[in-house]
């Protein structure tokens, strides 16, 4: 397998972090902003949508979206719970990043760190992320306080999945984790698990 990966972004993090949770293999190809391998990969026609993270399958398949390569890669995993109600729930979690976690504390930490993004960064734009960042963040921490992980009694693709966004937004998105604790302690949960990767590992 190949993995046309951007370093420094959560989506693609997402996707390195469960490979090496299961201890597999693909060889990385790293796209990133301005980088000229980003531009070939596009050129190669490797991005169907025009954005990393894709899979590329031994037999040339493309597999675009970060949550759809989770899926591919977590089947019949631990990280995939058995019980219909909870993988339907473990789904809701995943669309919920994606239209709206990812929009916000993703976008944030762009806006900060990323030199083309930086124009858009605007005092006004910046508080109104932070406004509705602390809000989503407040239904994780709601969440969490009864509970270890967010679906089910195991870590799942949810809890992978949203992990890669929640543990830089204060590093790298500029919000103050401190009023989260459950979702503090649900992050070192995470870090915990045999086989974990940081962004930058
Ligand atoms: N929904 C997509 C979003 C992917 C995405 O936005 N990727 C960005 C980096 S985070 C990208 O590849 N940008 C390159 C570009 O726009 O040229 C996913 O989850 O995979």
């Amino acid at each position: 397998m190949r993995l046309y990966s951007m370093p420094t972004s959560g989506n693609s993090y997402k996707v390195r972090l469960l490979l090496a949770l299961l201890g597999q293999r693909a060889d990385l190809i790293d796209v990133e902003y301005g980088w000229e391998s980003l531009a070939q990969a596009k050129a190669e026609g490797k991005m169907p949508f025009g954005k990393a993270p894709v899979l590329e399958l031994d037999d040339g398949t493309l597999l675009p979206e970060s949550n759809a390569i989770l899926f591919w890669l977590g089947r019949e995993t631990r990280f995939v719970p058995g019980d219909a109600l909870d993988q339907a729930q473990m789904l809701s979690w995943m669309f919920w990043e994606q239209n709206q976690h990812e929009g916000v504390i993703a976008v944030r930490a762009a806006l900060l760190n990323y030199p083309h993004r930086r124009a858009q960064a605007t005092p006004e734009r910046l508080a109104e992320l932070l406004e509705s960042g602390n809000a989503l963040l407040q239904i994780m921490e709601d969440h969490l306080a009864t509970r270890d992980w967010l679906v089910g009694a195991d870590a799942s693709l949810a809890d992978i999945c949203l992990y890669a966004y929640t543990h830089t937004a204060d590093t790298r998105g500029g919000f103050d984790l401190s009023p989260f604790p459950a979702l503090r302690a649900w992050l070192g949960r995470v870090k915990a698990l045999p086989g974990y990767i940081g962004l930058d590992d």
